[in-house]
Order: C-alpha cells, then structure tokens, then sequence
C-alpha cells in the first residue's frame, strides 16, 4: 500500500481538534492506512511535526524502501520506545486507540509521563472517506467478486461438500489476483441457509438444495462483501420463491434510497418495514449493512440502532435476509458507494432468481 501525506495531515487535524500534540496508532487497519506500513507488527506514534514506525529489525529494510517519509525505530519494546519519545519531546497528551489490549493499556497508565487519552474510531472515520484511488480499488475487487460468483454458477455441483466450494472460490480468487479472504467464506446449504453465518462444514450438496455463498476477498487490500442465494437444480418448496422475492425487493428499495444525508436507521428501516409487511419481520434478524475497505466491518453502520449520515465517498453493504427454519434462508447483499447525487451499485450482478 503506498504512503498518502493527506492522510497524516488529516489525522494532525483531528489531532488539534481533539487537544492531543500525540496519536498512537496500534489498530492494524488504521496503522496501514495512516503510514502505508504493511508489516503485521509494529505500531506508530504520530507528533505535531514528526512521524515513527515503531518496529523490530525484520521489518528494516521492508520501512525504508516502502515508507521513507517515517523515521524507523528499532526496537522491540513499541510501547516503551513511544512513551520514550514522547518523554523526550515534553508531548502533553497522547492519545491512544481504545481498542487496544488490556496488558497494553496498563502498561501505557503506569509509565507514561505525559498524559494518556483514549479515542474510538478517530482514524476508522476518516477511512470511512474513500478517495478515488480507493474506490477504483473497491471496483476493482468487486469486479473479482463478480467473476467468482459466475465460476462457482459455472462449476458447482451435487455431490461437492459446501467446503470444497469454498476451497474452489478461495483458488479462483486467488488465482486472479486477491490476496486472502477477509472472513471464513459461507457456504450454506439446504437447512443451513437458514444460519445468517454458518460458514461450511463437509455436508454434501444435494439437487434441490438452495445454496448461500457470502464471501469477500482483499483486492489490492481493499475487500468486497458480497452474497447470493440460488439454487441447485429445481427447487420444490414453492415458499422459497416468496422469500426469494421479497428479500430481493427489500435490497432494491433500501439500494434505490440510498443518498447523502439518510441515515443507518432510515435505510434499515425501509428493507425491514418491507420485510414485516409480507409477514417475514421475525426472520430477518440481523442488521442491514455495514461499511468496506480496509477491513470487513467498518464505518458507516446501517441498522436500527444507528444515526450515522451516507455521505458521498463512502461504502456501505445492502445484506437483508430471511431465515425460515424448516423452509430455508436467503440474503442478498450488494456494495454500494455513496455519490454526491445518490448512490452507485458496485456489484451490479444478476440477482435474479437462478437455479443452476
Ligand atoms: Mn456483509
């Protein structure tokens, strides 16, 4: 991931308005977003004038070829080395990320002699905010989404077990170019389609069976999230189609009101008011969306608990569901970007109804 200046300069900004001359960023999303620092360990301290990779000679060279613009600090107490340097430079107030561990957070209250604040979500806001670079990222790792749907469509058959799919998706995209997937993916079949996360297990599929893939893969470390029901070979429970449509009428009309301005909660709460109207309100018991980027669940939230405001340059999933036991579950989920105007599907694939 390459370095983004605007990205420090951000953060120096919230750094004033919060009234700290220090941030300590441990969260491992927002230390690659902040510094371009890919490592999977280390930490970074962020001061009025000056910005440090705090890490261990492993990552030596990989620092200065890719992040030149950061002093690298050697060594293998990160916490110690910051509270060190803050020492030094007379800092007054540090914040750190509230996420951090407790041995962690106990460590920082009994050394530090300036003082210590926390923060939730300070750096997690600002990648809410995708610029173009990122969202041609985002395309671009929906665009792969796309193509590993229809290979799974194209390939999949009776007598696989949910977990060879998976293992199929997880080569194709692979293959063409992700790097890992960004959570376990779900291959529901059958009865468990009505499990919103029942991931996969060795069950074989069947004809008949409905099927719900819910995956997404790092691009260029960007992910996608992404799901479909379908299913294999005819389906005889004609109530499946019932639950097919409305769900997918639900993910349309939340989709279509999507613009600057609304809220998590007054989009949740059009698929959801849909939902109860056709007497499923009871089985869609999960919320209705969430942001991507850097990671899986980000902000904004979409659900009913939630007042954050669309704003144009952020992401956010459509995912309603219905699970009927005995019946079975469906999800559609699609990625949408907010736009100055509305809003732009990035995964604009078929979600008819299929049976392959
Ligand atoms: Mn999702």
């Amino acid at each position: 991931m390459l370095y983004n200046a605007k990205r420090v300069v951000a953060l120096r900004q919230e750094m004033q308005r919060l009234k700290v001359d220090a941030f300590l960023v441990t969260d491992r999303a927002n230390i690659k977003y902040i510094s371009g620092f890919t490592g999977d360990d280390g930490i970074l301290l962020v001061t009025e004038n000056q910005q440090y990779i705090i890490t261990d000679s492993r990552f030596e060279q990989q620092v200065k070829t890719d992040n030149p613009e950061w002093s690298f600090c050697n060594t293998r107490d990160y916490l110690g080395s910051a509270l060190k340097i803050a020492a030094q430079k007379h800092l007054v107030a540090m914040a750190f990320e509230s996420n951090i561990d407790y041995a962690s957070y106990d460590f920082l209250d009994e050394n530090a002699v300036c003082d210590i604040v926390p923060f939730t979500g300070v750096i997690e806001r600002l990648r809410s905010f995708k610029d173009d670079d990122e969202v041609a990222l985002l395309k671009q790792s929906c665009i792969l989404a796309e193509k590993g749907y229809q290979y799974i469509l194209d390939t999949i058959h009776p007598g696989q077990t949910e977990a060879q799919v998976a293992t199929e998706l997880d080569y194709f995209m692979k293959m063409n170019g992700a790097s890992q997937w960004s959570f376990e993916t779900i291959v529901a079949s059958g009865e468990r389609t009505t499990w919103p996360h029942g991931t996969f297990t060795n069950k074989k599929l069947s004809d008949g069976d409905l099927i719900t893939l819910d995956f997404g893969y790092y691009y260029q470390d960007y992910t996608s999230d992404v799901t479909r029901t379908f299913s294999l070979g005819k389906q005889v429970n004609a109530q499946v189609k019932d639950i097919y449509e409305t769900v997918l009428e639900a993910n349309q009309r939340t989709i279509a009101a999507i613009k600057p301005g609304i809220t998590g909660r007054e989009l949740d709460a059009i698929g959801r008011e849909y939902i109860a109207q056709k007497g499923y309100g009871e089985y869609f018991n999960h919320g209705m969306g969430h942001g991507i980027g850097l990671s899986i669940h980000e902000l904004p939230n979409v659900g009913r608990s939630y007042a954050d405001q669309m704003m144009p340059g952020q992401v956010v999933t459509i995912e309603p569901g219905i699970y009927v036991p005995g019946v079975g579950g469906v999800r559609i989920e699609d990625d949408i970007l907010i736009t100055p105007t509305g809003h732009e599907n990035l995964t604009p694939f078929s979600k008819a109804y299929t049976e392959v």
